[in-house]
């Protein structure tokens, strides 16, 4: 494989495992997690209040509020405090990727797409609402997550906001996850498919928002160029790890574990990592992968402990 910054490449792994292992030693993970969410769970609460027509704001709500790791508004707090900018400058950002993901697995969740009943240990969207309001939740919480960055932003310069919304909006659009899901569909019961492919395939679906969720964070404040370009680095190795483990669990992880029906992608004929690697070299890749996302923050130093941790956890993760 896999350098992310050439996730088209078939070529063997680049990773370039760095001495930066050492350097989460002392820092706490499961609380600065823990209190990280605490956090986006509050504000995400006080994002959405339920009116007339109540069945529509309830519906997102549902969805919204239903747990998650909550990785990509942690992502963009993370770079934001490490670029300058504070916790109040992001948190509409990281409210609005939260948003935007969670209608992406409303609709991912849906009959016409992977038809799956459970997500984050619930009944999907449209089990509990039907499908023609599980479709207008997606739609309202994707259009509320723009008018929310918009209008709750603050004490960001307008043409910093601007740029946030723009990469929000390339993400999200056939330039990314719309882009990525339609070669998945189209690319199903497909058993001879190509790396380039399935790094296609998850580079957009799944890693354009990751990458966002770190860019973005970066963008709110006053980081240069060269800051960017390292986090980009950064993010598009972990969002390539992200989905390579994601892959793994979906065949040795319970449904308890992942809140969600496990083996689907075996049922669906869906061609992933393992069924290309295996299980354990898909994980040595994704490790190698972090190793290279950690190298990109050599130059922050201490500073940088939270995202460090973060990468070392997408490969440890058990959900
Ligand atoms: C964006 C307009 C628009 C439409 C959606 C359905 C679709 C197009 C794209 C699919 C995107 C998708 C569901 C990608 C999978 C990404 C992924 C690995 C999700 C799991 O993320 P976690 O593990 O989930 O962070 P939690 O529940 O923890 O937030």
């Amino acid at each position: 494989m896999i350098s992310a910054d050439q996730a088209s490449s078939t070529s063997s792994p680049v990773a370039n495992p760095s001495a930066t292992d050492t350097v989460n030693r002392d820092f706490d993970l499961g609380r600065y997690l823990q209190e990280r969410r605490e956090q986006v769970e509050s504000a995400l609460h006080s994002s959405i209040t339920v009116v007339y027509p109540e069945k529509i704001y309830e519906a997102m709500r549902y969805s919204l509020l239903a747990g998650g790791k909550r990785l990509r508004p942690i992502l963009c707090l993370a770079t934001c405090e490490l670029t300058g900018g504070t916790l109040e400058m992001a948190m509409p950002t990281a409210c609005a990727l939260e948003m935007i993901h969670t209608m992406s697995l409303i609709h991912d969740d849906l009959p016409a797409m992977d038809n799956d009943d459970y997500r984050r240990g619930k009944l999907t969207n449209h089990k509990v609402f039907g499908d023609d309001i599980a479709i207008l939740a997606g739609d309202g919480l994707l259009a509320y997550a723009f008018e929310y960055v918009a209008v709750h932003t603050q004490g960001v310069a307008p043409e910093r906001l601007l740029k946030v919304v723009a990469r929000l909006g390339h993400a999200v659009a056939a330039t990314g996850l719309v882009g990525g899901q339609v070669v998945d569909l189209d690319s199903e019961g497909e058993t001879d498919i190509t790396l380039e492919k399935l790094n296609f395939i998850h580079t957009h679906k799944t890693g354009a928002l990751l990458e966002a969720s770190v860019v973005s964070g970066a963008e709110l404040s006053s980081a240069d160029s060269e800051t960017l370009k390292q986090l980009t680095r950064y993010a598009r190795n972990i969002g390539l790890a992200f989905q390579i483990i994601d892959d793994v669990l979906d065949i040795t992880a319970t449904y308890e574990e992942l809140g969600k029906t496990a083996g689907k992608d075996l049922q669906a004929q869906k061609a992933t990592y393992p069924s290309l690697w295996g299980i354990d070299e898909s994980r040595r890749q994704a490790q190698a992968l972090v190793q290279e996302a950690k190298g990109a923050l050599a130059e922050f130093g201490d500073k940088a402990l939270p995202l460090m941790a973060i990468a070392d956890y997408i490969t440890a993760r058990k959900s």
